[in-house]
């Protein structure tokens, strides 16, 4: 069955030369080692986040899903007419669905995922692209290149609503969460909108649970970064001598996933012309999850030149949609 309305603009992904040359960096610094969070999201690291989002430690997703499907009709009746949606990373459909249904009510919709996996992408137009009154234009680039291209096929009475659900802007360190909203800012025009999901403070057990389930999800998602190595680059990481850590970082207000190497060892990454020696217990970070108060989305909305046009808060885990206004 080929879905309707569907046409993708093809951009090759980051070559593996800038993929080596990320681990290289990341892996020969002096202090804490680090490796960039975005390669966890292989085919086999986006699956397992799947399966991550439907466990019972793990109520983040399933608050994300509550609030949009119980709120979407009142979020989309804040918006000015004719919307193009332009989604950042094409997730699993399921809450942009009920956006999308909510907007198409009233109006011929326009749905641009961005998003650099071209499977997540193929799964969200076959997801998504049946709508009634909604067509699909998916991109393959990186999220603030997708949405000047998206943006950039804008019709004259159109304004744009851009997604950022799911609380990846967790991902990034306050600063840059910061920069990044002042950099979509600038793509957008007064009045333009973002709906922006961001996972809120809660108590440190769940907290901690959530990043290091019962059944060791969480911690195969973080180990499939050295099995990727492994799989691309030629590593020879033993991944039984390397155990998945969650811990929070009061001076971040974030959860951290490290890799902990168990043993004193080194390895070979012949494909990023690198060999790396680990001391016992010396770990590597791979990603950090940040968690937001009210009062610091009120915050970082102002600094980007945005107005809360809305909130919506999950308070069985405590997780809100913020509708963002262009100044
Ligand atoms: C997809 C970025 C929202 O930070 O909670 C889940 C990723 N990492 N478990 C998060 C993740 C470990 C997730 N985000």
């Amino acid at each position: 069955m080929t879905p309707k309305n569907i046409s993708t603009a093809v951009v090759p992904q980051y070559s593996k030369n800038d993929f080596a040359e990320e681990v290289r960096a990341g892996l020969c610094r002096t202090g804490q080692k680090e490796l960039p969070s975005k390669y966890l999201y292989d085919e086999v690291g986006s699956a397992l986040f799947e399966v991550i989002s439907v466990l019972p430690e793990y109520g983040l997703t399933r608050a994300d899903e509550r609030l949009l499907q119980r709120h979407a009709a009142d979020i989309v009746t804040r918006l000015k007419s004719h919307v193009l949606v332009a989604e950042l990373g094409s997730g699993s459909g399921k809450k942009t669905r009920w956006i999308l249904e909510a907007l198409a009510r009233r109006q011929r919709t326009t749905y641009c995922p961005i998003e650099l996996s071209p499977t997540a992408l193929a799964r969200c137009e076959s997801e998504l692209g049946q709508i009634d009154c909604v067509s699909i234009v998916g991109f393959e680039r990186s999220y603030l290149d997708g949405l000047l291209a998206a943006a950039a096929g804008r019709r004259e009475d159109d304004h744009v609503l851009v997604l950022f659900l799911g609380s990846t802007i967790g991902n990034f360190d306050r600063d840059a969460a910061e920069r990044f909203l002042m950099e979509v800012r600038r793509i957008l025009f007064p009045g333009d909108a973002l709906l922006l999901g961001t996972d809120l403070e809660k108590p440190l057990d769940q907290m901690l649970d959530a990043y290091d389930d019962e059944l060791g999800v969480t911690a195969a998602f973080d180990l499939n970064i050295l099995a990727r190595l492994n799989r691309e680059l030629d590593a020879d990481f033993v991944l039984e001598n390397f155990e998945h850590v969650a811990r929070f970082n009061e001076n971040t207000g974030s959860i951290e996933m490290h890799l902990r190497s168990k043993v004193q060892q080194t390895v070979n990454i012949p494909t990023a012309d690198l060999t790396v020696s680990f001391l016992a217990s010396e770990t590597i970070w791979t990603e950090s999850s940040h968690k937001y108060s009210r009062g610091e989305i009120s915050r970082l909305a102002e600094v980007a030149n945005f107005e809360i046009a809305g909130q919506w808060i999950d308070h069985e885990w405590p997780f809100a949609e913020n509708l963002l206004i262009a100044e």
